[in-house]
C-alpha cells in the first residue's frame, strides 16, 4: 500500500520561526518520523510539498493513480481552497486533513476549513504527532 503525504504552502519554514505554535521539528525532521511510522506499518510513502495551489491540483490528480490515499496539510489553503477540495473529492481517494495547531483556538479565521466536511478524519493541535495519528488512522481505514 502507498499513501501520499502533501505538505502544503510555507510548510519549508517549519523549525525556523514560530516554533511556539509549529513546534521544533523542521519538515525534514516530520518527514523522517512519517517514514519511520510507515515502516513500521508496512507501506510506502510518497512526499510531497509545493506553495502553490495549481502544482497541489496538479499532483492530486496525478499521485492519485498511485495512492491508497492522502495525509495533507493543507497549510492557509485549507481556509481558502475550494479548488483543492474539489481536486480531494474529484480523485475518490480518502483523507485525512492534519494540522500542526490547534487551528480551533487561534485566530476566527483558521476556524474554518473547506475540507473538513469531506475528509475522513481530521487532527489538529499535537504537533508532529498530527500527521503520524492521521497516517495511523487513514492506514487502518484502508485496511479495515
Ligand atoms: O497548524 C498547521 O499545521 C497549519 O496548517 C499551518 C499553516 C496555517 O496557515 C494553518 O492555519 C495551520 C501555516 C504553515 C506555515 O508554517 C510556518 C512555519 C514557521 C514559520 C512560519 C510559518
Amino acid at each position: 500500500m502507498r499513501v501520499g503525504v502533501i505538505h502544503g504552502p510555507n510548510l519549508r519554514l517549519l523549525g525556523r520561526r514560530e516554533p511556539e505554535i509549529y513546534g521544533p521539528d523542521s519538515l525534514d525532521d516530520i518527514n523522517r518520523l512519517l517514514q519511520g511510522r510507515a515502516d513500521e506499518l508496512g507501506i510506502e510513502l510518497e512526499i510531497f510539498q509545493s506553495n502553490h495551489e495549481g502544482e497541489l491540483l496538479d499532483h492530486i490528480e496525478d499521485a492519485s493513480a498511485r495512492v491508497a490515499g492522502f495525509v495533507i496539510n493543507p497549510g492557509a489553503f485549507t481556509h481558502t481552497s475550494i479548488a483543492l477540495r474539489d481536486a480531494l473529492v474529484g480523485v475518490e481517494r480518502p483523507f485525512v486533513e492534519v494540522h500542526l495547531s490547534n487551528t480551533a483556538g487561534r485566530e476566527r479565521f483558521r476556524r474554518h476549513s473547506y475540507l473538513s466536511p469531506v475528509a475522513a478524519g481530521v487532527v489538529y493541535g499535537f504537533g508532529v504527532q498530527s500527521y503520524l495519528l492521521g497516517l495511523q488512522g487513514l492506514v487502518a481505514r484502508l485496511r479495515a
